[in-house]
């Protein structure tokens, strides 16, 4: 009995400890940027003020990171001990405390830039994991005080106390396991990122926007979107860290000869430029899954030529470093378009979560069927021979981006001065161009938008107009056309399965 009060504390440094390991361990294995312990040491260096943390740097040099993660990890340790012995009187107290302690977590994470959704598991997993493994070894704990007398009394408290000794062992070991992992993990990645902020890709040209692409007005999506608000979009969890000398291509299946490509062979060669408008299928009609960027990269036209295409051939199957495939018909990867295997985006070498070393880009295709991030093979084929991960899952063969527009300004539910009422957007037909934009205000006449005019039309045209707005609430409405001449349909599709169609209609408010 005596001990008791040790072993809850024990139990709850240990399971304290295990949570830390699984948060830090998925935190790593989904290359979530830092662990919950790393995101509130850099709370903390956000909100010291500067005069402090000058101080703090001089006295201990640059280790200042080190050291504040190792105050927090020993005053975590401290505090674990504590919600071991709350548990001892009741299991809420300690729960109390867990959660007040990933409360924090989750402010660290969410005062972090631009967090999204993923970024709080790690937060959510360890939380989880304290509140398992403390009921998990308080069980033994609590048998241990149950007061039993003579010969049964001894064999239930030396049995019970080696069930907590062996459950408190494996816990830790697992969690020091669960650490190894995630460093090594995170280690090849951190690696990789070293890698790609040194390479200089000198046929690689930075980004100058046209003035003619791009309109002016507040709240307009950038027409260059910045590589950090570029949509993501990938089923891997662990997103592939490959060192570009370790890549390499195999393109095969029906070709004259199989040809074999490493990173080093696509930077010798003369690369091809261009902005290119890259969306997603799943983009709902109004949606964000959408964005413009300078792509640089190596003809695929150029490479299959070499390889020698079969005329039977319709079909290339990519094949990504992470397992998962699309299929992309030949005549876009061999017409005049500019498809091709990309090294960079927006003047540097492609970020690891956007296909770092190499990623295909295929104007005027949906993602699915042609952007293959980290893409390592691709078996020249028919369609009628292969399936592909998106394919399979019900969504069609053939990826064509359908024309489509977006209102920025005003955003839904915006209350603007009634008057003349500024307003603008984006519109996209990748590979065929936007020639006209038009809005219709509470269902009246449609009316013309004056567009932006890209370099090319594998980019999105900007749009704006002025509608005249009394005071009361409003329905705005855009529709474009292409370059055919086609005018966008407003009748309303799903995504699924070949990507959505209707008009993007916002309501918004001229105060009265
Ligand atoms: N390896 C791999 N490549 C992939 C995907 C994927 O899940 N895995 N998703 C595709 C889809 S559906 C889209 S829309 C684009 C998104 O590219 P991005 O994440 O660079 O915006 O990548 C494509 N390439
Ligand atoms: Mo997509």
């Amino acid at each position: 009995m005596k001990t008791s009060r040790g072993a809850w504390a024990v139990a709850g440094v240990v399971a304290g400890l295990t949570g830390l390991a699984t948060s830090y361990f998925v935190a790593m294995v989904m290359t979530i940027r830092s662990s919950p312990v790393v995101a509130i040491a850099e709370l903390v260096i956000r909100m010291t003020p500067g005069r402090w943390a000058e101080k703090a740097i001089s006295i201990v040099g640059h280790k200042d990171k080190p050291i504040l993660v190792g105050v927090i990890l020993v005053a975590s340790v401290l505090l674990f001990a504590v919600a071991g012995r709350l548990a001892a009187s009741a299991w809420w107290k300690s729960t109390l405390l867990f959660a007040a302690l990933a409360g924090v977590a989750t402010w660290a994470v969410a005062s972090e830039h631009n967090p999204s959704g993923v970024d709080f598991l790690p937060v959510v997993v360890g939380f989880v994991t304290w509140l398992v493994s403390l009921a998990l070894l308080s069980q033994s704990l609590v048998r241990r005080q149950v007061p039993v007398t003579g010969e049964a009394r001894e064999a239930l408290t030396s049995g019970s106390r080696r069930g907590f000794l062996i459950g408190a062992g494996a816990m830790a070991a697992l969690a020091i396991a669960l650490s190894g992992v995630g460093r090594v993990v995170g280690a090849g990645r951190r690696h990789v990122e070293q890698t790609r902020r040194l390479l200089r890709l000198s046929g690689v040209s930075q980004p100058t926007v046209p003035a003619a692409a791009r309109l002016d007005l507040p709240g307009l999506h950038p027409w260059m979107t910045p590589s950090d608000d570029f949509y993501k979009i990938h089923t891997a969890i662990v997103v592939p860290a490959i060192e570009p000398v370790d890549w390499k291509l195999r393109i095969h299946g029906l070709v004259d000869r199989e040809v074999e490509i490493t990173y080093q062979d696509l930077l010798d060669r003369r690369l091809t430029e261009g902005w290119i408008t890259l969306n997603c299928v799943s983009n709902p009609v109004g949606g964000d899954l959408i964005g413009n960027a300078w792509w640089s990269g190596v003809r695929l036209a150029e490479l299959l030529a070499e390889a020698g295409l079969h005329p039977d051939a319709d079909a290339v199957l990519q094949t990504s470093d992470d397992g998962w495939t699309c299929g992309t018909p030949v005549s876009a990867l061999t017409d005049d378009r500019n498809a091709m295997l990309a090294v960079a985006m927006n003047g540097k070498p492609l970020p690891i979560d956007h296909g770092f070393p190499v990623r295909t880009i295929v104007p005027g295709l949906y993602g699915y069927v042609s952007a293959c991030k980290w893409v390592v093979d691709m078996e020249v084929t028919r369609f009628s021979e292969i399936s592909a991960y998106w394919t399979q899952r019900g969504w069609g063969e053939q990826g064509p981006v359908k024309i489509s527009s977006r209102i920025d300004v005003p955003r839904f539910g915006d209350k603007v001065d009634p008057g003349d009422v500024r307003v603008g957007g984006v519109a996209w037909s990748q590979h065929t161009g936007i020639s006209a934009v038009e809005v219709a205000l509470d269902g009246g006449d449609w009316q013309p938008a004056e567009i932006s005019h890209p370099p090319t039309d594998d980019a999105w045209v900007q749009w704006v107009a002025t509608v005249s707005a009394d005071p009361g609430d409003h329905t705005l409405k855009v529709r474009a056309t292409d370059k055919n001449g086609l005018v966008q349909t407003g009748a309303v599709a799903d995504v699924l399965p070949d990507g959505a169609t209707g008009w993007h209609t916002i309501g918004f408010t001229a105060k009265g």
